[in-house]
């Protein structure tokens, strides 16, 4: 396949699986209600296969290529993502309990313009497919010149350590290339509601003990998946062997014109704009 094609939607998704294109295939009107149910009781949702090999070979060439240009994110931080504890709090207290997360951040402007994770982000039927699922009216591109379209990679010992997330509503992620060991997604839903923190069972998560209610989610390569990390305490687990984990990451947003905080993106990519 050439690199003309995977700038083509055809060629970058399934569509024979997915249909997304086709408002009245009754298959197209399935997949989203399954996703939306999924997603409503387990705060995350998969579509397996989603992307073509020819589209997942060539986003992971892309990523190996701009690896060198990539930021190396290493932090201790605790649950909520914060940098520092709270002195007045008992030292087992979550919010004293910091955890060592690593990962290597590519940008969006660090992936090419025909980035088949750009063909598909920018695609209209996939933005209003997605709306449908999470349950908005509509969604639009994040127009930061670094945000939009991500590529996450772990190397041997890299991990996402266990976290609520900040800000989106909603994360998806599109798994390129999966590692001989480790690096799994592991998500705890609804760990937290607006009234109930369950400190006390966070507690005993962060430090380690097992807890029926974690899932390990599949993630085969080509995998897309949404979840909803906000409430939800989720990692992924230190990756083991040579093979890196390479994730897409992509974010969408409820209105237009949407840029990133410079300090965000300073603390996210090392920088706080485009460069190049
Ligand atoms: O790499 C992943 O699978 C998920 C990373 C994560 O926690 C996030 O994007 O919020
Ligand atoms: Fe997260």
């Amino acid at each position: 396949m050439d690199a003309a094609d995977v700038s083509r939607p055809d060629a970058v998704i399934d569509l024979a699986r997915y249909p997304l294109d086709a408002p009245d295939d009754p298959r197209r009107a399935e997949i989203v209600a399954r996703c939306r149910s999924d997603l409503e009781r387990d705060q995350y949702c998969e579509l397996p296969g989603f992307l073509t090999e020819a589209a997942r070979a060539r986003a992971v060439a892309d990523a190996l290529a701009a690896l060198p240009r990539g930021h190396d994110n290493s932090a201790e931080r605790n649950c909520y993502l914060q940098r520092t504890g709270d002195p007045s709090l008992p030292s087992d207290h979550p919010r004293n309990i910091m955890l060592s997360a690593s990962t290597r951040m590519l940008a969006a402007d660090l992936l090419p313009p025909t980035s088949p994770l750009k063909t598909l982000y920018y695609w209209a039927p996939l933005q209003q497919a997605i709306a449908e699922i999470v349950g908005e009216a509509r969604l639009y591109p994040n127009e930061d010149p670094l945000q939009p379209v991500n590529t996450l990679c772990y190397r041997e010992g890299d991990r996402s350590a266990w976290h609520f997330d900040s800000v989106n509503a909603f994360t998806m992620t599109l798994m390129l290339q999966a590692p001989e060991r480790g690096g799994e997604f592991q998500i705890w839903p609804n760990t937290r509601s607006d009234d109930d923190q369950r400190y006390d069972q966070v507690t005993r998560v962060l430090k380690g003990e097992a807890d029926d209610r974690i899932r390990t989610v599949a993630r085969e390569p080509g995998a897309l998946c949404l979840f909803r990390g906000c409430n939800s305490l989720h990692r992924v687990s230190p990756v083991e062997g040579d093979r890196l984990r390479i994730m897409g990451v992509f974010v969408y947003e409820t209105e237009p014109g949407v840029i990133g905080d410079p300090q965000v993106n300073e603390t996210v990519y090392g920088r706080p704009t485009a460069t190049v």
